[in-house]
């Protein structure tokens, strides 16, 4: 048989989902990482260790570090830069010490992957999780006040969002502001609006080119380490796939990726491929980032969007909205068929339906309910019996 490694997410310790469960619902790998510690601090063997042996007395294993955060003294390259560089190194000669070889990590400025509504009914009552470029915007202008911020949206969205300002109420204020700012289950930063906005600020000198050699110059540092070790980074793209709040974006197409490969051929660089991410983007053919990267995808995160009129997307089903989930597999499949080891892939993300709609949403991660995870996970090892010849 030629499947993809099933895997589910963890958080660690303070996930609400017991490690057990995960191996219920047929994942055979663990993807997590040390969220207790701080971004640009070393993960010693010890702590690696530890995870270790709380995910394999579960009976599964730790496959995939998700992620090694990059700091954001790294993406500006600010005081720390150095110093946070030699750590990175040091986390990843301790973390293939242990026997993890295969990292995570994100190059987007701020913040994290960001959503505006947390509770997005659909029709059948499952609760999705959906992002409104309107809302953004009407944070952006009106509780943010951005200078400028008004000539980074066309006329339409700014039309709208003046419009549906004043109609909102404190509690939605506070719903879109929070989401924004506070980070989403995987972020490793949180912030104030204060705080938001000096983060901002420390990007004034930075755009697409200069972040962009940012993240070649990390790449080039520690992809020789990362060779020599036998570690695979893999980079995740930008959640959505578009600059934010004046904040450059520069992982969002394939050209963004053949630029990264250009710049720095190392096969230690390498691609997480997020169909929710770049599926965003009706510009991005999954299908093509597929195939042209092949070799270079050592992880994948497999989910659906759906794109509606205005800038909203909600993600849909795993097999259902914008994403061709089954010429995507088949693509992924040829690939897995080389290796000698499956590519681990996780169920990216899950409504919130049946009894996890009972749940306080305040404790679950947004995002990561185990009913609905579970079902996307089945529906992606069946469409792979299925496209087995
Ligand atoms: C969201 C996740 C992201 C991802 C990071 C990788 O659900 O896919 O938080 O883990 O961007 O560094």
């Amino acid at each position: 048989m030629n499947l993809l490694q099933p895997t589910m997410r963890h958080f660690g310790p303070k996930d609400p989902t017991p490690l057990r469960y995960l191996r219920q619902a047929g994942a055979t790998g663990v993807v997590t990482a040390l969220h207790h510690l701080p971004v640009g601090e070393v993960w010693s063997v010890a702590e690696i260790q530890k995870r270790q042996a709380e995910i394999e007395e579960a009976g599964l294993v730790w496959s995939v570090v998700e992620s090694l955060p990059v700091s954001e003294a790294i993406k500006t390259r600010g005081d720390n830069c150095g110093k946070h560089l030699e750590n990175y190194v040091t986390s990843l000669r301790n973390l293939a010490a242990c026997g993890l070889t295969t990292v995570t990590y994100n190059f987007m400025p701020v913040m994290d992957w960001t959503r505006t509504d947390l509770d997005y009914r659909l029709p059948d009552g499952k609760s999705a999780i959906q992002f409104d470029l309107v809302e953004v915007a009407m944070f952006d202008l009106f509780i943010l006040e951005r200078a400028n911020a008004a000539a980074d949206y066309d006329a339409a969205t700014l039309a709208t969002a003046e419009k549906r300002f004043p109609q909102l109420d404190a509690a939605a204020k506070e719903r879109i502001t929070n989401n924004i700012i506070k980070g989403l289950p995987g972020s490793e930063e949180s912030f104030t609006l204060d705080a938001f906005r000096e983060a901002l600020a420390s990007y004034r000198e930075i755009g697409t080119a200069e972040l962009r050699d940012h993240l070649v110059r990390f790449l080039r540092y520690v992809t020789p380490v990362a060779e020599e070790l036998g570690v695979r980074l893999v980079i995740h793209p930008d959640d959505p796939p578009f600059p934010l709040l004046g904040l450059p974006r520069v992982l969002s197409t394939a050209e963004d990726f053949q630029h990264l490969v250009s710049a720095v051929p190392s096969p230690a660089n390498g691609l997480c491929f997020c169909t929710g991410s770049f599926g965003v983007r009706q510009d991005n053919d999954l299908v093509a980032i597929a195939a042209s990267f092949a070799e270079r995808i050592h992880f994948i995160h497999l989910r659906s969007t759906q794109r509606m009129p205005g800038g909203i997307f909600y993600e849909a089903d795993h097999l259902t909205g914008n994403v061709p989930m089954r010429e995507v597999m088949r693509t992924l499949l040829r690939e897995n068929k080389r290796r000698s080891t499956p590519i681990p892939m996780r169920p990216d993300h899950g409504h919130r339906m049946l009894d996890d709609l009972e749940k306080p949403l305040s404790k679950m991660n947004p995002g990561y309910p185990m009913i609905g995870r579970m079902k996307g996970l089945a529906e992606l090892v069946g469409l792979q019996h299925g496209l087995q010849e």
